[in-house]
């Protein structure tokens, strides 16, 4: 029926019935949504035919691209056999059992269990609940806070939100749920001013031990993280954040979360964020490149440590979702993960996607609106600026960044704006020949944005 409607019909009626996420709606119905009808490889096309190269891989999600045949095949095999079985009342399916042993296989040696969600959100909220219960039952029940961090993403639920450091999502529902308490980002460019790289890094690791020290450290149940910040803005943290963090979390012994949606299945060209940054991580909250976006499907992989409490002293958890190991979502999944395997897609962004993409980004820095332009693995992100020197920007409600945003739309190029800084995320299947376009065309929209500005390029 979709198919037969045209755009006005179709943004007429998106208008009346349909409440976009993340959206001011009112804004959206006045200039008309744009609707992606079909895709293939690392392109959209629009009802209108338009063409979009996808930095963004959907939403950091579509790793092995649009229109894997195996994939869909995967999940019509599954459906035909069996297309919905829960995983409560001592019962599972048998994909769902090949999924956990799979994950178990590619992750981290100390992690050998996973609890499946169906979303980021869900794992976080699984996160929460399993941390609280673990000191619990290691009869600390006081330790009951989390540390995060501002500017963090870790989901839309009221937990995920609350975990999250987002002050816009905290101010609308009053926000976070007690228990949290977030500590600054390591995002050097944005606040690091004169300071050294590295200083810097230590000086906002340093800040866990604070804030653990002010709480007291019989209170902190977990410290949770992502690798490098996605949703934030593409925040690689300085090279001495990670280690400085981890000797922390060891001293008092608080539980590390890594907070795997994004960087989890090859985004940084090693399987996991925590393996590039060489990190040990009690719980690993994971989505989005799992199933490569085309079902939902998240979890949670849990250390042995963690584990072996919640076997063998937990009783009951006394949690869980109805679509928490759904066959069907299994399915893609497990097929998701032999593809990146048996095609060696991680191994292939580390000696070779990621270096290119590096190379490539970085020749954006000469642009006179590009303040810093990084990458890492698969993602990148470039601050635009009014001044260089002085990092000043030149707006300070993202005015700038949506307005690349739009000559990016214009020139066929999904580049997400966060603020103003323009990030990318792109399929892990790109070719060097598409890595190349990309660029061109982010540079292009760099181009239309500087002389919209009046500034000389
Ligand atoms: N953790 C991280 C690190 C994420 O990036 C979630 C948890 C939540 O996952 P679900 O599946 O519940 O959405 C995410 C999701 C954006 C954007 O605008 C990013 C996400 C979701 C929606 C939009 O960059 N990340």
């Amino acid at each position: 029926m979709a198919g037969k409607l045209n755009l006005k019909e179709l943004q007429a009626l998106d208008a009346k019935h349909h409440l976009h996420p993340f959206t001011d709606a009112g804004a959206l119905n006045a200039v008309g949504t744009r609707i992606i009808e079909r895709a293939e490889g690392v392109y959209l096309y629009d009802t209108e035919g338009k063409k979009f190269i996808d930095g963004m891989a959907g939403l950091w999600c579509v790793n092995l691209g649009y229109g894997r045949k195996e994939l869909i095949e995967a999940a019509t095999a599954q459906m035909t056999e069996l297309p919905f079985y829960n995983s409560f009342f001592q019962c599972t399916t048998p994909v769902t059992v090949q999924l956990a042993a799979k994950i178990a296989e590619v992750a981290p040696a100390h992690m050998n269990h996973v609890f499946f969600t169906g979303s980021g959100s869900e794992a976080n909220d699984t996160v929460i609940r399993m941390v609280r219960r673990y000191w619990q039952l290691k009869g600390q029940p006081e330790r009951q806070v989390i540390i995060s961090r501002n500017n963090g993403y870790h989901g839309s639920t009221m937990a995920g939100a609350s975990l999250g450091g987002m002050k816009f999502m905290h101010e609308q529902g009053g926000l976070p749920i007690p228990g949290i308490s977030h500590i600054r980002q390591p995002y050097w460019y944005g606040e690091g001013g004169d300071m050294d790289k590295n200083e810097f890094g230590l000086l906002c690791a340093q800040a866990l031990e604070d804030r653990i020290l002010a709480l007291g450290p019989d209170k902190v149940a977990a410290f949770i993280a992502e690798p490098l910040q996605g949703a934030g803005g593409v925040i690689i943290p300085p090279d001495s954040y990670w280690p400085a963090i981890k000797k922390i979390v060891k001293k008092y012994d608080i539980l590390l979360v890594v907070d795997e949606v994004i960087c989890g299945f090859g985004r940084t060209g090693h399987w996991f964020g925590s393996d590039y940054f060489d990190l040990e991580p009690d719980l690993m909250p994971v989505a989005k490149g799992l199933s490569s976006g085309y079902l939902p499907i998240g979890g949670v992989i849990i250390s042995d440590r963690v584990a072996d409490v919640i076997i063998n002293q937990c009783g009951e958890f006394a949690h869980g979702f109805t679509y928490s190991g759904h066959p069907v979502c299994a399915a893609v999944a497990l097929e998701t993960i032999r593809i990146l395997q048996d095609e060696k897609i991680v191994e292939n962004v580390r000696d070779n996607l990621a270096p290119y993409l590096n190379e490539q980004w970085l020749t954006l820095q000469d642009h006179p609106l590009v303040g810093e332009a990084r990458s890492l693995g698969m993602v990148g992100a470039l601050e635009l600026v009014k001044d260089k020197k002085t990092r000043e920007r030149f707006s300070t409600t993202g005015a700038t960044g949506a307005l690349c945003r739009d000559f990016c739309v214009k020139n066929g190029i999904v580049m997400r704006a966060v603020g103003e800084t323009m990030i990318i995320s792109p399929p892990l299947v790109i070719t060097r020949d598409e890595i190349d376009e990309l660029v061109a065309k982010a540079r292009k929209s760099l181009d239309g944005t500087a002389e919209a500005l009046g500034i000389a390029v």
